[in-house]
C-alpha cells in the first residue's frame, strides 16, 4: 500500500485544491503571531510550574502536562470566534488557556480551591468554563467523541452558527466510541472538527504497537469527512489546516478530521517513569520544540528581537507566580459544595445559561 507523507498527508475525502500549508506564515499577521507566541509560552511555564508544584506535593492526583505539544492548542483555539466550543481529553491545561481560561482559574483548580474553575471539585482532568464554551476535560478515553457530536447537533438545531473543536489523543482513536461519533458526524453533518493529538504514545504505548494502520487520518477516511495530517509542531501548519477545516464545518455543516503529529515531552502523568523512551528520543524531538521555532521566525522576520522576547517571558513568568500565590492564598471549598454541582437543576439553569 502506498502510504503518505509522514509529514503532510491529505486523506482521500479532502479537496483537490493546492496546498497552502508550506506557506510560513499561514496569512498569520505579525501581531496574532505575537499573540499566539505569548499563549504558547504562557502554557509551558504553567505546565513547568505546574510540574514544579505537584513534585513539592502542593498538588496531587492525576495530573498529565501538555509541554511539547502547544502549536496545536493554541494554532487551532486562536481561530475560532466565541461562539464556537472546546472539548477535550484529561491533558486539559493547554487548550483551557488557550481558550482563555485565566491562569489563576487553572492553577487555583489543581490546589483545589474553591477560586477554581470547577470550584476545585474537578481537578487536573475536569477543568470547565460553560461562559467561555470549553465543555472539558474529560478522563475517559474517547467518551467525549459522542458528546462532541452531542453539541454539534445543539449549534446546528439552534441555527445560530459556530462549531465544536474536539481534541483527543492517537489512543482514543482506539475506542469504539470514537468511530460511532465520527460516523455519525458525517451522516448528521454536524460541524464538529475532530483534532487528533497524535504524540507517539498512548500512556506506554506506542502508536506503532496499538494501531494497525499509523497514519491515523486515513482511518478518519471512511467516514467519508475531510481529513488531513498535519506537522503538529508546526505552528503555521497548524494555524492554516484548521482555518479550512473550520470555514467547512461552519459554511457547509461538515464535519473535518485533522491528524497533528507532536510529541509531549513530559511522562503521560507525572507518576510516568518513561522507560519506554530513550533520553536520545526525548531530545531529538526538544530540538524541534514548537515554541522555539515560533521564536526563530519572530526574530528571523524581525517581529521581535531579543529584548522583546525577553520581556514577554518576564511578563509570562510573573503571571505564573501570581496565578501560585492567589491559589496558595484561596479558601477550600465548603463541605457543604459537594453537593452542589451534581445534576443540573433543569430547567432553570439550562435557560440561564442560553
Ligand atoms: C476507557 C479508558 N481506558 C483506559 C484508560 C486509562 N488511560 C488513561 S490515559 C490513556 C492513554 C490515552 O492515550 P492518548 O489517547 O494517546 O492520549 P495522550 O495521553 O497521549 O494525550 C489510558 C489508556 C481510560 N482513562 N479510559
Ligand atoms: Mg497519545
Amino acid at each position: 500500500m502506498k502510504t503518505p507523507s509522514a509529514k503532510t498527508g491529505r486523506g482521500a475525502g479532502s479537496p483537490k485544491r493546492a496546498q497552502t500549508g508550506n506557506s510560513p506564515a499561514a496569512g498569520i499577521d505579525p501581531q496574532a503571531l505575537v499573540r499566539m507566541y505569548r499563549q504558547m509560552l504562557r502554557i509551558r511555564k504553567f505546565e513547568e510550574r505546574c510540574y514544579q508544584v505537584y513534585l513539592q506535593r502542593k498538588i496531587g492526583g492525576f495530573c498529565h502536562i501538555y509541554s511539547g505539544q502547544e502549536a496545536v492548542a493554541v494554532g487551532m483555539i486562536d481561530p475560532l470566534g466565541p461562539e464556537d466550543y472546546v472539548i477535550t481529553a484529561y491533558r486539559d491545561h493547554g487548550q483551557a488557556i488557550a481558550r482563555g481560561m485565566s491562569m489563576r482559574a487553572a492553577m487555583a483548580e489543581l490546589y483545589g480551591k474553591a477560586t477554581g474553575c470547577s470550584r476545585g471539585k474537578g481537578g487536573s482532568m475536569h477543568f470547565f468554563d460553560v461562559p467561555g464554551h470549553f465543555m472539558g476535560g474529560h478522563g475517559i478515553v474517547g467518551a467525549h467523541i459522542p458528546l462532541a457530536c452531542g453539541i454539534g447537533w445543539g449549534i446546528k438545531h439552534r441555527g445560530k452558527g459556530g462549531v465544536c473543536l474536539c481534541f483527543f489523543g492517537d489512543g482514543a482513536m482506539n475506542q469504539g466510541a470514537v468511530h460511532e461519533g465520527l460516523n455519525l458526524a458525517s451522516l448528521y453533518k454536524l460541524p464538529v472538527v475532530f483534532v487528533c493529538e497524535n504524540n507517539g504514545y498512548a500512556m506506554g504505548t506506542a502508536v506503532s504497537r496499538g494501531a494497525a494502520e499509523e497514519h491515523i487520518y486515513l482511518r478518519a477516511n471512511s467516514y467519508k469527512m475531510p481529513t488531513r495530517r498535519v506537522e503538529g509542531n508546526n505552528l503555521f501548519e497548524v494555524y492554516e489546516a484548521t482555518q479550512e477545516a473550520v470555514r467547512r464545518a461552519r459554511e457547509d455543516h461538515q464535519p473535518a478530521f485533522l491528524e497533528a503529529v507532536t510529541y509531549r515531552f513530559r511522562g503521560h502523568s507525572m507518576s510516568d517513569p518513561g522507560s519506554y523512551r530513550t533520553r536520545d528520543e526525548v531530545e531529538a524531538h526538544k530540538s524541534r520544540d514548537p515554541i522555539g521555532q515560533v521564536v526563530q521566525h519572530l526574530e528571523k522576520n524581525r517581529i521581535l528581537d531579543a529584548a522583546g522576547i525577553e520581556r514577554i517571558e518576564s511578563e509570562v513568568d510573573a503571571e505564573v507566580e501570581d496565578a501560585v500565590k492567589f491559589s496558595e492564598d484561596s479558601p477550600q471549598p465548603d463541605l457543604d459544595s459537594a453537593y452542589e454541582d451534581v445534576y443540573v437543576n433543569y430547567p432553570a439553569d439550562i435557560r440561564q445559561r442560553r
